[in-house]
């Protein structure tokens, strides 16, 4: 059997590993995944590079993957023609536009399977058929601070070094950020780093990987990154370790920051995130003692409603240490989703265009339109996080939302504060979902447009650190289903506003032409280079791309000027109280990804871990609840419950809780707050609320809830269980074909 060799990007998180398939063509089928030499990878995947893609054999473990356009009829869902659907779709979002106006329609991108291309496409349809920039997507819950806050301070709202510069760095500043379980393999930079002999600094309230091969792990009390990240520029101004030649000649705003922070004393910091103040000194001591430092970023700093303000903290600290414009230094978001840069670069969002180019700004609108060959809105869009305001807190139907067209997301899960959510769902007039399996969302939608998958059409992902790198068609798609693309430039063509493209690189042709960082980075390019971050702006084969950004500190404002920026901390919203006495925050675990429907579907993946995930709590408080490692529990706020298992571990200090959020019935986002959100970058406070964990006493009957619930739940998402099975030493539902 002659095998076909194709290499792809990995399609999970952003670290944009290289894998190349062997396909066995003739049976369409993937034999095996094996590690190519990408420039982040080396030659090296995770357990999800490696197993990830069982998901497109449809083994129908968790739910099943669409394979026909669906309408709701009578309450339940139909499977109809792409005809029929498509003109459902468009009747609809037409008539609604007709009596609400444009701006009563929100849109999403999909920052996972479809690629660059596609995301183009859905800001189009967004801005140019339907005209409106009601457009975003889950970068809004993720690192849409760190492209605010980095846009203030320096212009440029992505990482300013590649992952392949990590491992040279001599000082790393990890701030929550958990690489060893989010992105394994820029996990292995900092071992090497380590290796080399760079001095690691890890702030994380819980003892992370990182934080156990750190040389200083300040474990502060959540919410606290304000006060610490302030104290260190306390520490290194009062100490005199900046670097005040570069602060004069390549930024501004010093004097106006230095006044803030003065108040911000390593013990002044200390009340407020419990890091002895002698721990404080030390770190900012060795970050300020090297000129290749780095400051790695994650969900720690950014999923609070005091957010973009840490992200400016970050970059002051790397500015008044001249730390930027070199190899190895700077500072690092590390996005977290294969494409979530790339639906950032494509104007996924309310507030730009393609290329970061803002909807505000007239030059850009008058480029748009011309290219468009129509009139656009200058009014910035809704974000994600503030539909359910914009559809439960409006009494006037002239002002309100009225339709959803979510495109490869899962608000019904991934979302914070669920009820509120399914409440939002069911109040809208019209929702669309356009996925490629059954999630919690489509339970409220009334069309369902089924896409191809990751591995079932071409493109192009950025990954974490601005690299364009090429995804291949592996294997034909089964079932009634098409490209995202196409999907949209039916519905648009449909709706009045004709669009239609031969393949993607039509569209990426069109698309790299509009944005003067991205026009070097043709296909011809990529398929040679394999990588290409951006900016690259010639076509030339001379234009590599660049792997960091503000060369020889000269930053992305018109002005080449770094500007500084300090402000009070705030806290988190809602605190430990008698009736809720634990902290409750969400993070993430190795095996799985997001809401599931992936990883969730692939055998190796699921044989790790199953529902309904866990609670990890300090061995004390455990103690004192008379709760074992492994039992059922009750975890509960005043917004909604959910059940897990608890882990008793010293990794977590006593009264903080953390629960991971790709559980179906431990769904921590129906407890997760979602008020609070960022003023600016309108993120929700997921890594900080209240909560009381309760024991079950009795221990069988909430074993046979959990299999009900869960049998239950994958029954409405279309997979037929047969009885039971053990996963991970636990009982849940078996499925033909599952392991
Ligand atoms: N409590 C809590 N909640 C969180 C977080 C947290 O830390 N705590 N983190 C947040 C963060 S950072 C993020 S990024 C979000 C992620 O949340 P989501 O974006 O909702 O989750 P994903 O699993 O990435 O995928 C969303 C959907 O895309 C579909 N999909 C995948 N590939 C394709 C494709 O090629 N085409 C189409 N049409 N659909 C596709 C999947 O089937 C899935 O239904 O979750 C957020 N939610
Ligand atoms: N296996 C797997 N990998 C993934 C994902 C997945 O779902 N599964 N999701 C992807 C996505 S969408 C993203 S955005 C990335 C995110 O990757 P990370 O940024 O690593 O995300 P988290 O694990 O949510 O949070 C990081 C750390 O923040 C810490 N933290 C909590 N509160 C605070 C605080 O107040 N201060 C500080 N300093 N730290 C705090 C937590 O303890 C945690 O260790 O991962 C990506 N990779
Ligand atoms: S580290 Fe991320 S990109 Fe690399 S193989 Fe693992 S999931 Fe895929
Ligand atoms: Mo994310």
């Amino acid at each position: 059997m002659a095998l076909k060799e194709i290499q792809t990007t990995c399609a999970y998180c952003g670290a944009g590993c290289q894998i190349i398939f062997q396909v066995d063509e003739a049976a369409n089928k993937i034999v095996k995944a094996t590690p190519a030499k990408g420039r982040t990878n080396e030659g090296t995947l995770c357990l999800k590079g490696r197993y990830g893609w069982d998901y497109l054999n449809d083994p129908g473990i968790l739910t099943k993957r669409l394979k026909n356009p669906m309408i709701r009829k009578n309450g339940e869902l139909v499977e109809v023609s792409w005809e029929e659907a498509i003109a459902f779709t468009a009747e609809n979002l037409n008539r609604i536009k007709a009596k609400y106006g444009p701006d009563s329609i929100m849109v999403t991108g999909c920052a996972r399977g479809p690629g660059n291309e596609a995301n183009y496409i859905v800001q189009k349809f967004a801005r140019a058929c339907i005209g409106t920039n009601n457009i975003d997507h889950c970068a809004r819950v993720c690192h849409g601070p760190s492209v605010a806050g980095l846009l203030y301070s320096l212009g440029e709202g992505a990482m300013s070094l590649g992952v392949h510069e990590i491992e040279d760095a001599e000082v790393i500043f990890n701030i929550g950020y958990n690489s060893a379980e989010s992105h394994p393999i820029v996990h292995r930079r900092l071992i090497k780093a380590k290796q080399k002999g760079a001095t690691i600094i890890c702030a994380d309230p819980r003892v992370i990987e990182t934080a156990k091969m750190a040389d200083l792990h300040l474990q502060l009390k959540g919410g606290g990154n304000l006060a610490l990240v302030n104290a260190m520029a306390n520490v290194m101004y009062t100490e005199g370790l900046m670097d005040e030649n570069f602060i004069a000649e390549h930024t501004e705003g010093f004097a106006e920051f230095a006044e803030v922070i003065q108040k911000y004393t390593p013990e002044f910091a200390e009340t407020i995130c419990k890091v002895p103040a002698e721990d404080i000194r030390k770190a900012a001591r060795i970050y300020a003692g090297s000129k290749h430092s780095v400051i790695l970023w994650g969900m720690g700093v950014t999923q609070f409603g005091q957010a973009v303000d840490v992200v400016k903290g970050c970059a002051n600290l790397a500015m008044m240490t001249g730390n930027f414009g070199r190899w190895a230094t700077g500072v690092g978001p590390v996005r977290g989703q294969n494409n979530v840069q790339g639906a950032c670069d494509m104007g996924v969002l309310p507030n730009n265009y393609p290329g970061y180019q803002p909807v505000t700004s007239p030059e850009a609108k008058a480029k748009f339109e011309k290219a468009w060959g129509v009139e656009l809105s200058d009014k910035v869009g809704i974000q994600l996080t503030r539909v359910p305001q914009h559809v439960l807190g409006i009494e006037d139907p002239e002002k309100k939302l009225h339709a959803y067209y979510i495109f490869g997301e899962d608000p019904g899960q991934s979302d914070p504060h669920l009820e509120e959510l399914r409440e939002t769902l069911d109040e809208l007039d019209f929702v669309v979902v356009q996925d490629i399996f059954m999630n919690k969302t489509i339970q409220h939608a009334d069309v369902v447009l089924p896409g191809t998958a990751w591995g079932e059409h071409d493109g192009v992902y950025t990954c974490c650190d601005r690299g364009f790198q090429r995804i291949r068609k592996v294997l034909e798609p089964t079932g009634n289903v098409k490209p995202d693309w196409q999907i949209l430039c039916e519905l648009s063509t449909a709706m009045g506003y004709p669009m239609s493209y031969n393949n993607t690189e039509e569209i990426w042709n069109e698309l790299i032409d509009l944005c003067p960082n991205f026009a070097g980075a043709t296909y011809e390019k990529l398929d040679k280079l394999g990588c290409i971050q951006w900016p690259c702006r010639d076509k030339s084969m001379e234009d590599k791309g660049t792997s960091f950004l503000h060369k020889d500190g000269v930053f992305a404002h018109p002005n080449g000027k770094g500007k500084f920026y300090a402000t009070e901390w705030r806290p988190p919203i809602e605190k430990e109280s008698e009736e809720y006495p634990l902290s409750f925050c969400t993070v993430r675990e190795v095996g799985h990804y997001s809401v599931r429907t992936m990883s969730g579907n692939c055998r190796a993946l699921r044989g790790m871990e199953d529902e309904p995930g866990w609670i990890q709590m300090s061995i004390e408080d455990c103690k004192a609840l008379g709760i074992k490692t492994g039992e059922l529990v009750k975890v509960i706020n005043e917004r909604g419950w959910c059940m897990t298992r608890a882990l008793a571990t010293e990794r977590v200090a006593k009264g903080a809780t953390y629960m991971t959020y790709q559980w179906w019935i431990g769904a921590c986002n129906e407890l997760t707050v979602g008020a609070n959100l960022d003023p600016i970058a309108g993120t929700p406070e997921f890594k900080y609320c209240s909560c009381r964990v309760e024991k079950i006493a009795d221990q069988a009957w909430a074993e046979k809830y959990l299999l009900t619930e869960y049998r239950e739940l994958r029954e409405k998402m279309g997979v037929k269980c047969i009885g039971e099975q053990k996963v991970g030493g636990v009982k849940a539902p078996a499925v033909k074909g599952g392991n």
